[in-house]
């Protein structure tokens, strides 16, 4: 097996080049390459100094994450790291791509770094529940200062070359061939003595020796963004100790607080995750040759909300729209709400002006159907009645030129029906986007009976040219995400009747880490969303409230009263409503307890996964899983429904349904997946 190092001379520097696609992963292989590499360096008299570059797409992305779990191959990371720093001649890391996690340590541990302009440094550890367990905690704030460590340990977010330039992170960026300018670079500085060792500087410390706050006050900053995470305080706790200790105290803090993570159920959630993610992308039994359709223009139908959010994703990533309305007001009003969300991006500096007016140039807002004759993919963005969708995909089937995608933003209705209405199913598929499409990252893109491979392969990779992370989903109704949220509604909605109030079932919700409980989601989204609108019909709570205009944060007034800067509160008239309904039900109030809200809204959740999977809706278990965490906000850290499920226990999942069974009535019914799993001691994900 050849080593995924090697090394050559250039003069009197060793070249030493990483070569392990795809991203140059800091595996055992790596590890033991790089030691003999240093030790090579050593060896030799002739050699006056060393560069550590990557070949492929990035310097080393860090650590090997399909390691972690598995017995420990030496010589571990930080042991790397310290031969490097330890090395008697100077070693300078040339960098491309991304340095993240390991590889930002590999290169800390290095004495000097030098970077294209267009590389990028951080350390994404804490996505993986995780801290940088190399040194990073004790270096980075060493070399870039106690601030913009906390702010890259704790976010794991990238900074580019430039600001590490600023920070001194980089010593120099290079214009032109990079490793041919680090070996110059390693020429200047073969002879200066002492070599500068990250992990013996204290410059950067002083400020925050002056100021301990700055830790406190930074947990306070973030509160909100850290709640439920267990990484980033103990990210902050390893930087601390960088400021209060000497680097071989902290760097043994760093170790004892990397394990504690590591051993945690969170960091099993997030690693899971992190995989999860990205085998969505995998669609099965589709031949690997399939070739996706070239997309060079969108057409969008209906300027709305969801018609204007979608078509800046594809104005975003430089594809021109054509978006088209019934009538001149609808479609000003649409492309003017763009207009405005681009201007508001920019007013935080995160767009040029220059580039907004580039998005809104590509945007050909039109009240002319035929104008879609010439678009590559269609979408549909209108009325979710399944009568105005079959019309339209009737019109679209004899003006879309051969070839072009059709696709519905439908949210729940039957894209096999839809399809029906033209005469090329095959090019037909849904794309259902989640509210504000703009922002949220998820895109389920729902297979249909006649739906053609290439037409599922353009999507997924169409997904990704707009930041998405898309899903296949099979037609039923509600496809993946909605479909669980069915159940969770339906007895979260029962709950109120028998005793629960909407803030008893929020808190819960929130509690386990939802962004929000199901009625905060109802006031948000808008209680007459799907409502029929007539005031006199009232089967329900929810038709209750939207009778009286209680339609949620928009109305001031939905299962919750805002005050005039939408704080909620419990409302009186609203437990008026329940009362009055519990009333006429005959339905007997009782106390419910917190247990029973959660076996009631997220067990059967995980019920209806499971009726998602044997039914074949979704293709496997982590993808439910990416759905929720990107539709709908489930905590990472619990690695999504059946992730977490499996982490409960299948057998209490089953106990707790069990429980419940008699008052959901016929509400329910056992996936039989979940019940055979249970009984045999299977899971979903693991
Ligand atoms: N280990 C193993 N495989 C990895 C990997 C990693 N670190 N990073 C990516 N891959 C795989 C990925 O699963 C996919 O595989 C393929 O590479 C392409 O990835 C001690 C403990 C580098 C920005 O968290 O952020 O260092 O699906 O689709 O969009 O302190 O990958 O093709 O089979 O994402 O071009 C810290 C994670 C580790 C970086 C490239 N490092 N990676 O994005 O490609 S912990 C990270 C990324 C650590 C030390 C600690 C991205 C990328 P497949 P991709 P991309």
């Amino acid at each position: 097996m050849t080593s995924p190092i090697s090394t050559n001379r250039h003069g009197d520097i060793l070249i030493v080049t990483s070569n392990n696609p795809p991203v140059n992963a800091l595996g055992a292989a790596v590890r033991q390459g790089l030691v003999a590499a240093i030790k090579e360096a050593e060896g030799d008299d002739a050699i006056k100094a060393v560069v550590i570059t990557c070949a492929g797409q990035t310097y080393f992305a860090g650590a090997d994450i399909t390691e972690f779990g598995k017995p420990p191959v030496m010589p571990w990371l930080p042991e790397v790291v310290d031969r490097i720093e330890s090395c008697s001649k100077p070693v300078v890391a040339a960098v491309h791509g991304t340095a993240l996690g390991g590889g930002l340590e590999i290169a800390l541990g290095c004495h000097y770094r030098v970077a294209l302009p267009t590389a990028k440094f951080g350390v994404p550890e804490v996505k993986l529940g995780l801290l940088p367990g190399a040194g990073g905690t004790q270096r980075l704030p060493r070399v870039a200062g106690v601030p913009k460590a906390l702010e890259m340990v704790t976010s794991g977010g990238m900074i580019g070359a430039k600001e590490a330039a600023a920070l001194g992170l980089v010593d120099r960026l290079i214009e032109g061939d990079l490793v041919e300018h680090a070996v110059a670079y390693a020429e200047e500085v073969r002879a200066i003595r002492p070599l500068p060792k990250s992990s013996e500087r204290d410059d950067k410390l002083a400020e925050a020796r002056a100021n301990p706050a700055i830790f406190d006050d930074f947990r306070k900053a973030n509160a909100r963004k850290m709640k439920g995470f267990e990484a980033p305080e103990l990210n902050i706790q390893a930087v601390e100790a960088a400021v209060a200790k000497p680097y071989a105290e902290g760097v043994l803090d760093e170790r004892r607080l990397f394990m504690q993570l590591m051993s945690g159920s969170q960091a099993r959630a997030q690693q899971y995750f992190f995989f999860a993610e990205r085998k969505a992308a995998k669609i099965d039994n589709i031949p690997d040759d399939t070739r996706p359709r070239d997309i060079k223009r969108v057409g969008v139908i209906g300027a709305g909300t969801m018609g204007g959010g979608i078509s800046m994703n594809f104005l975003s990533a430089g594809i021109p729209v054509t978006i088209v309305e019934m009538a001149q007001d609808a479609l000003d009003r649409g492309t003017g709400t763009v207009r405005k969300n681009y201007e508001a991006t920019a007013a935080k500096g995160r767009m040029t002006p220059e580039q907004v007016e580039q998005a809104m140039g590509a945007l050909n807002p039109t009240l002319d159907f035929n104008a879609l004759a010439d678009c590559d993919l269609i979408i549909e963005a209108v009325f979710e009645t399944m009568e105005i969708k079959q019309e339209i995909f009737g019109k679209l089937d004899k003006i879309a030129k051969p070839g072009a995608i059709l696709a519905s933003n439908t949210s729940y209705l039957n894209i096999d029906e839809i399809a029906a209405a033209t005469s090329r199913p095959q090019d037909v598929v849904g794309l259902h986007f989640f509210s504000p499409a703009n922002i949220m990252k998820l895109l389920e893109v729902v297979r249909g009976a006649n739906t053609a491979p290439d037409v599922l392969v353009t999507a997924m990779q169409l997904a990704k040219r707009i930041k998405k992370v898309a899903v296949v989903a099979g037609v039923c109704h509600g496809f993946i995400g909605n479909r669980m949220l069915m159940p969770r509604q339906v007895e979260a909605t029962k709950l109120l009747l028998e005793g629960a109030t909407p803030d008893q079932i929020d808190r819960v919700h929130v509690e386990f880490g939802m962004p929000m409980g199901p009625f905060q989601m109802a006031d948000l989204a808008g209680v007459d969303i799907g409502w029929h609108r007539d005031p006199t019909r009232i089967e329900n709570i929810r038709d209750a409230l939207a009778a009286e205009g209680r339609w949620g944060q928009k109305k001031n007034a939905g299962f919750y009263d805002y005050d005039e800067k939408r704080r909620p509160s419990p409302s009186a008239r609203v437990q008026e409503i329940i009362d009055e309904f519990r009333a006429k039900e005959g339905v007997e109030k009782r106390d419910i307890s917190d247990q029973e809200i959660v076996e009631r809204t997220l067990y059967t959740m995980v019920n209806e996964g499971a009726k998602i999977l044997e039914e074949g809706m979704a293709q496997r278990a982590s993808d439910i899983d990416v759905v929720w965490i990107y539709g709908y906000g489930w905590p990472v850290y619990r690695g999504g429904p059946m992730h977490w499920a499996d982490g409960e226990g299948l057998d209490k999942i089953v106990a707790g349904l069990r429980n419940q069974e008699a008052r959901m009535g016929s509400d329910f019914s056992f996936s039989q997946l979940l019940l055979d799993k249970a009984a045999s001691g299977g899971k979903f994900t693991r």
